[in-house]
């Protein structure tokens, strides 16, 4: 064998050692059954309902929603359009019919939708729209700023996000905007939350296989081989990667990648069980984090909106007509509502029905007096932005946790607390 046969020797035998990250076998029914949780949510089409989230999870999922996905992108298109252009071309200055701006990441998402539909963003609409993206992270970038001791607006996830949606378009970002994001996966470790991690290596997978920013070619792959630490020595005993909401998109990125030996193999399959399991449990009801899980449960990544496949078959779901049993009037259960960061603290004991959610117990307190809270409309439902009058300042919030320290893992309006148990609301910067 010549030393050219000897090369291609050894790459073969490297190649076949190198191990990719792949999942359980998923019961197609499981599968359909989560589907069949976002359905509900594709009929609520008003401004801050619409979730392109949901559209870009069933279009990666091995299941379809048939013309109720078609009309759900159409009501994305409206709404995204008018938000984000229309302002511009009315000539009244009168902007108070117009919803909300969408935030950086939305718009990001959005992109991600029109991709996981084949299309890419083109014409004098399409410019502006990732004109307004790039200069979102244009303004990120400087709020960072030059020595990266400040951090962005938004967060590095929603940062990451934005650049893997321009990259899933083929448009390139300066070497400057990608350089914020590597500087933070080299130096800011601490900081860096599994899902921000995922987000990341997504983002650099993406610039990658596009060979977009060539002169941070080595840079990049030395940042996606620090994310995959980081990732895989986050892996719990029960074998999620950080905790059970941010494996689905851990996972998403590792099927991404592969290496040699054992580890990422067995890893991945270690979280895949762990996931199935919790999935048997019911643990998955928010129509955001399905819409993550989903391209999981399939081998599919938000990276393969490089090219995606439009032509792929998938199981039409059924609307699920069952009804659910009347039940007798619930017994009533009493959680401890607890606010240490004011003065004078609140503890109160909350009668509410069994079964209620975290919501249902802050709504009750606030008729019941002395409590009071805020939400803001979010894509994982209401997000808690103010308490007794206090709002959040910049990189601050207001922290759910089961009494003494363990954080919820749920928002208000998914968490149900059990009778007895004690919830605190604090203060915390992040
Ligand atoms: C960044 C982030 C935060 C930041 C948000 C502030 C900011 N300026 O960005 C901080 C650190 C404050 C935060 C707080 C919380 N978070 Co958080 N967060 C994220 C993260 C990494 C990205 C969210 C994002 O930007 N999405 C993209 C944009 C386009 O979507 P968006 O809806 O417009 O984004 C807004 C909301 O997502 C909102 N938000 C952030 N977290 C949460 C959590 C809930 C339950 C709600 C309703 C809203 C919300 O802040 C975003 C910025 O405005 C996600 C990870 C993920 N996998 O999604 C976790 C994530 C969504 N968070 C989670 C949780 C549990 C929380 C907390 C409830 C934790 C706690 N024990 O208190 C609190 C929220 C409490 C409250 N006040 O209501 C879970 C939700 C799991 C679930 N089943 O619902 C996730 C998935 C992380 C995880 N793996 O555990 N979060």
């Amino acid at each position: 064998m010549g030393r050219l046969g000897a090369l291609f020797f050894l790459l073969g035998v490297l190649g076949a050692l190198a191990e990719h990250c792949q999942m359980p076998e998923v019961d197609s029914k499981l599968v359909e059954m989560l589907g069949q949780r976002l359905l509900p949510w594709m009929e609520q089409l008003s401004p801050e309902q619409l979730n392109p989230s949901i559209y870009v999870g069933l279009r990666l999922s091995s299941v379809q929603a048939a013309a109720k996905e078609s009309f759900y992108l159409h009501s994305l298109k409206v709404h995204y359009q008018h938000s984000l252009l229309g302002s511009a071309s009315s000539d009244s200055g009168d902007d108070s019919d117009f919803p909300a701006k969408p935030s950086m990441g939305q718009l990001a998402l959005y992109l991600l939708a029109l991709r996981a539909n084949c299309e890419f963003i083109r014409g004098h609409k399409g410019d502006r729209l990732v004109s307004q993206l790039k200069g979102f992270l244009e303004d990120e970038k400087r709020a960072i700023g030059e020595g990266h001791k400040e951090h962005p607006n938004t967060s590095y996830y929603q940062y990451g996000l934005a650049i893997l949606a321009l990259c899933v378009h083929q448009k390139r970002v300066h070497n400057s905007v990608v350089g914020k994001l590597l500087h933070m996966v080299e130096h800011d470790q601490a900081h860096l939350s599994v899902d921000t991690a995922a987000m990341a290596g997504l983002a650099f997978t993406c610039l990658k296989r596009s060979n977009f920013n060539p002169e941070k070619k080595e840079q990049v792959t030395q940042a996606i081989r620090m994310v995959r630490e980081k990732v895989l020595r986050a892996q719990t005993p029960e074998g999620f990667f950080g905790n059970i909401y941010s494996t689905p998109l851990a996972l998403q990125w590792l099927m991404t990648s592969s290496m040699h030996g054992r580890r990422l193999g067995t890893a991945c399959h270690k979280a895949g069980a762990a996931l199935l399991a919790s999935l048997q449990e019911g643990a998955f009801e928010n129509a955001l984090m399905i819409s993550q899980l989903l391209p999981t449960l399939n081998h599919k990544s938000y990276v393969d909106l490089i090219s995606p496949d439009c032509q792929a078959p998938r199981a039409t779901l059924e609307q699920d007509t069952e009804t659910l049993p009347q039940t007798q009037v619930p017994e009533v259960i009493r959680v401890t509502l607890k606010v240490s960061s004011i003065e004078p603290p609140y503890q109160e004991s909350i009668p509410v029905p069994a079964g209620s959610s975290l919501e249902d117990v802050l709504k009750k307190a606030q008729k019941l007096g002395r409590f009071t809270y805020e939400t803001q409309v979010s894509l994982l439902g209401p997000y808690v932005t103010s308490v007794m009058g206090k709002r959040t300042q910049e990189q601050e919030f207001w922290q759910f946790l089961q009494v003494p320290d363990t954080p919820l893992l749920q928002g208000i309006a998914d968490y149900r607390p059990k009778n007895g148990e004690t919830i605190e609301l604090r203060l915390v910067s992040w």
